[in-house]
């Protein structure tokens, strides 16, 4: 099992806040209601992180530590819904201080995108950020349940055509693709 321990250590608002690199980071990004927090429960075996019915306005950098050792960085995603333009500002400087300040601590940046929806530009923005700091990415295609598997197969080749990743299609519901990630965890983390 990759996870013996974790626990949450900070959520910060400002690079400030960031907790001293250790021996890495695997940060997860992706829209408000997506499955993030789901997927970070399941990674770590216990609830860490908050499931939300609503989508939640967070807009901290949420680290936690694990094994003593690496952090898993929850990085705030986009609302559900039309953003404003200050938002959107706010939450590109977000991720490009995370970015520039860790990227050579970065040993994977996950992201979540909805099974059932096109690449969002929220998506696209930030596969294009990881391109830019030369990040090691995966795609998790979340909520594989809801689709069949005629229309799966055309999603995991839509996205891995859109972004030229890796994708590991996913379910909480079905546990589909956990062992996948876990794997991918555990080969860049070694
Ligand atoms: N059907 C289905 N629902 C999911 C899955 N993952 C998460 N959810 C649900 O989606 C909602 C949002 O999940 P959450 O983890 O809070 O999303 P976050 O906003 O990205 O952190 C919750 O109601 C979850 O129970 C999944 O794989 N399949
Ligand atoms: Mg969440």
């Amino acid at each position: 099992m990759l996870v013996k321990s974790a626990r949450f250590l900070v959520a910060a608002h400002t690079v400030e806040q960031f907790p001293e690199p250790l021996k890495g980071d695997v940060c997860f990004a992706g829209r408000s209601n997506v499955g993030k927090s789901t997927l970070l429960n399941i990674l770590c075996n216990q609830k860490l992180a908050k499931v939300s019915k609503t989508p939640g306005k967070t807009r901290t950098i949420n680290f936690y530590l694990i094994n003593e050792r690496y952090y898993f960085v929850d990085l705030p995603g986009y609302g559900y819904a039309a953003i404003s333009k200050a938002e959107r500002q706010r939450w590109k400087k977000l991720i490009e201080s995370y970015f520039s300040l860790r990227k050579n601590e970065i040993k994977l940046s996950v992201l979540l995108v909805d099974s059932r929806l096109t690449a969002q530009e929220s998506d696209k923005i930030f596969v294009e950020y990881c391109e830019h700091y030369g990040l090691n990415l995966l795609i998790v295609l979340s909520k594989t349940d809801k689709l069949s598997e005629t229309q799966l197969k055309k999603v995991v080749q839509y996205f891995s055509d859109e972004f030229g990743s890796e994708v590991i299609p996913y379910s909480a519901l079905n546990r589909r693709g956990v062992k996948e990630i876990v794997e991918r965890l555990v080969k860049v983390l070694e």
